[in-house]
């Protein structure tokens, strides 16, 4: 693990609800791009970085109402996996959700051609995916506003069956919700508040299984205003490839001057106990470096 330093980050402003993977010895990040009133992005763009320090701007790879044929406008929160070479990117599209697919993780990504799940479907809100592999191989496709949802992907990672989703609502639950697996043991994080407030933050529960049932653990990431660091929410986890150290993607009121709609995107370590529960995060001013091990 590489001790956080004072250093800036290339990566610039106004972008938020990172969504982090890693493949070979590089970084893929893919956020939403803010500074657009009513978060109205119409794109989604990936950059890419070998340590989370100096980044890339790969492009744009997927544009609403040209690739996205069924949605013109807010390209929210997108999610992407790798699977046998191909990448799937679930977004957010007028509060639908879809998934394209692509055979680099710079895209372009194919739209499947209709929402994966549309607004309506399910109560609450249909944005912002995330997507968990289980060490058995399964993928787990999770998505929500005031009520969270979680399903099994089908084998094709672009369906699943209606019947197998299982819905509830986390303590404080606004939207957000991930999970991921460390020694057995899930986690479920998500964030609560409201993203324009400085106290949009991230809470996290225990569970025994990718479904839950859960067990809530309290407040994992929140604002520090003695440093200026505030609206710190909609998170990434990300385990660095062949090291049990780990990685919480997050974004926060772009310093200075940001707020709900310029936001920029911040890494610090997730640190898990020896009793399995999460050490809360402080966030820091600068990115960690985090560079991927050889293999
Ligand atoms: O970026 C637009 C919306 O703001 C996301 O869908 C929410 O999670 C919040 O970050």
């Amino acid at each position: 693990m590489v001790d956080a330093a004072e250093q800036p980050s290339s990566l610039g402003h106004w972008l938020a609800d990172p969504a982090l993977i890693a493949v070979g010895e590089r970084y893929y990040l893919y956020p939403t791009t803010d500074g657009h009133p009513g978060w109205g992005s119409t794109s989604f763009s990936a950059f890419s970085s070998p340590d989370l320090v100096e980044w890339r701007d790969e492009g744009e790879v997927l544009r609403l109402g040209e690739d996205v044929r069924w949605a013109a406008r807010e390209a929210w929160a997108p999610a992407v996996i790798e699977r046998d070479g191909a990448f799937y990117c679930y977004f957010t599209a007028e509060q639908n959700i879809g998934v394209a697919r692509a055979d680099a993780p710079t895209g372009p990504f194919k739209d499947l051609g209709r929402p994966l799940i549309a607004k309506g479907d399910y109560p609450g809100a249909a944005i912002d995916p995330s997507v968990f592999t289980d060490e058995d191989g399964v993928r787990y496709l999770y998505w929500g506003n005031g009520i969270a949802h979680g399903v099994p992907l089908g084998d094709d990672l672009m369906s699943f069956d209606p019947g197998k989703v299982v819905s509830w609502v986390p303590t404080g639950f606004r939207e957000a919700v991930t999970v991921h697996r460390r020694h057995g043991r899930y986690y479920l994080s998500w964030s609560e508040n409201d993203t324009r407030e400085a106290d949009y933050r991230v809470r996290y529960a225990v569970g025994t299984g990718p479904l839950g049932p859960w067990e809530d653990r309290g407040v994992l990431l929140e604002k520090r205003p003695e440093r200026g660091i505030l609206g710190t929410g909609h998170h990434t986890i990300l385990r660095v490839p062949g090291a049990d150290d780990w990685i919480i993607a997050y974004h926060r009121f772009a310093i200075p001057d940001g707020d709900g709609f310029h936001r920029e995107i911040m890494f610090d370590w997730l640190v898990h106990r020896a009793d399995g529960d999460l050490e809360p995060v402080t966030p820091a001013r600068t990115p960690i470096r985090a560079p991927i091990p050889p293999r």
